[in-house]
């Protein structure tokens, strides 16, 4: 437990109904009794624990806010500390001076993540529920938020839990086997060993394998719209938007800066950019602009190209579908509201592995199947559909990555009857990993790195 008593404001600033201060620590509740008299004539320890007492914050004489405190004694709190929390107007003044009435009376600024880092500290939550609640603020979708809220509420560490008591327990049969080995039984050793070994391998490699997946629905999903010029570029922009938030004309060349937007398609987050057209052009500007949608093609993990349907295959559309290949793409056959000529079938037998699909940004028709190929595209062809659980970033991933690796080379010792001693050097080095993902084997810098990375009151 820390012995000293933080507080910061916990809301976001600018003119809002309401603010809260939070002041955790031993002196919390000396420090709000100081600065704060309830309307009722009794003390704000008197109230029940966890109730809103309605009062005022007192600078001495002078009342500085009218307000709602509530005071959450140790453990049953955020931090599991003694906490006050105190509701005033959301008014950047009110707000500024609780605070720095709560620094007069003894409590210290909170560093960025502290009180989450305090949380941690004192066994509330692990570092996976600790980053969860991270990604529940920046949560840009719903399946992101729910898949948060689980990771917040243990379900991955509980997991990971199970995976780490299986290996424990091979562990244990390793040690044993060391120390009284049994000749006689070798063979069904070493094949029980493999098995045990080989079922967590499963376990964590499934998880690991949804770490692309979770990244998607954290970060959104970087696609890009290109195209020769009056493609309808544009319009599949406005029709995926459902606003018209890009510029259409009939004219070549009506895009020539970069157009970017998030937004949600099916559940599923994109940052989605509109470039202009890449042709060959005398245009100074144009061209500018065709050397963004170059760059940004190489950054995307998703190019959808958009042909017109109504014309043949040019030279420009095949210069794109060459600078395509080697990323996931999609063709888009747009405009297919006038009718369409031969180029899809063009297109599938030049392109058999691409998939091909008729739309009409114009009228919304073929939409549908889009989104639907998007939902394989992002969840896998088994398709769970955002029901899965996620690691929630690159670090929980890379340690499943490890430690799958660690547990694949403990599998194939013990296929190939290595010494104990080796296969158990392998699965402790695994069991290290799991435990850094949950924070129980993590170093200090790398819990503070974590927490740094938070907001100030979070
Ligand atoms: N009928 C029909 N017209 C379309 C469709 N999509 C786009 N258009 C028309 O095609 C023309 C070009 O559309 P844009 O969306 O500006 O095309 P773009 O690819 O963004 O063009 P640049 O920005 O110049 O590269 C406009 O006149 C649109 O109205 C469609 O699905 N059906
Ligand atoms: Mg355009």
């Amino acid at each position: 437990m820390s012995t000293s008593t933080i507080s910061a404001i916990t809301t976001a600033v600018g003119p809002a109904a309401v603010g809260i201060v939070r002041v955790s620590g031993p002196e919390a509740l000396r420090i709000a009794r100081e600065i704060f008299v309830p309307a009722a004539k009794k003390s704000l320890a008197d109230f029940p624990p966890r109730t809103l007492a309605f009062g005022h914050v007192r600078d001495g004489a002078v009342d500085v806010d009218e307000v709602l405190t509530v005071y959450m004694p140790a453990p049953h709190s955020y931090t599991a500390e003694d906490v006050v929390e105190i509701q005033c107007h959301g008014g950047a003044v009110s707000l500024q001076k609780i605070l720095a009435l709560t620094y007069q009376h003894g409590a210290e600024p909170a560093a960025p993540g502290e009180f989450t880092k305090r949380a941690f500290l004192n066994g509330r939550l692990d570092l996976v529920q600790a980053e969860a609640v991270m990604d529940i603020i920046n949560a840009r979708s719903e399946v992101a938020l729910k898949n948060s809220l689980r990771l917040q509420e243990g379900y991955l560490s509980r997991e990971l839990e199970k995976i780490r008591q299986e290996l424990l327990a091979v562990i244990v049969n390793l040690e044993a086997v060391i120390d009284y080995p049994e000749e006689d039984i070798e063979d069904v050793t070493y094949a029980r060993l493999e098995q045990s070994i080989n079922r967590a391998r499963a376990q964590v490699e499934t998880l690991a394998s949804r770490g692309e997946t979770g990244q998607i629905l954290r970060e959104g999903l970087r696609t890009v719209i290109v195209g020769r010029p009056n493609v309808g570029k544009s319009s599949l922009l406005n029709q995926l938007l459902k606003e018209d938030r890009a510029l259409v004309s009939q004219y070549a060349g009506t895009t020539r800066d970069v157009i970017e937007e998030q937004l949600v398609v099916d559940g599923i987050p994109l940052v989605l950019a509109d470039t202009a057209g890449i042709h060959k052009t005398e245009d100074f500007v144009e061209q500018l602009g065709i050397k963004r949608s170059r760059e940004l093609l190489a950054k995307a993990e998703l190019a959808i190209v958009v042909i017109d349907g109504t014309e043949a295959l040019t030279a420009a559309d095949e210069e794109i579908l060459t600078a395509v290949q080697g990323k996931p793409y999609v063709l888009i056959v747009n405009k297919a509201d006038l009718g369409q000529s031969d180029v899809i079938k063009v297109l599938r037998q030049k392109y058999p592995a691409a998939t091909v699909l008729p739309l009409s940004a114009k009228t919304g028709a073929g939409l549908d199947a889009f989104q639907t190929w998007l939902q394989k595209f992002v969840y896998g062809a088994q398709g769970h559909g955002g029901e899965a659980l996620y690691v929630a970033n690159a670090r929980q991933e890379n340690l499943l990555r490890q430690a799958a690796a660690s547990l694949a080379s403990a599998a194939d010792g013990a296929a190939q009857r290595l010494p104990y001693d080796c296969l158990s050097i392998d699965v402790h080095a695994a069991l290290e990993n799991l435990g850094e993902i949950t924070g129980q084997a993590a170093t200090d810098e790398i819990i503070n790195q974590i927490f740094a990375r938070f907001c100030v009151g979070k």
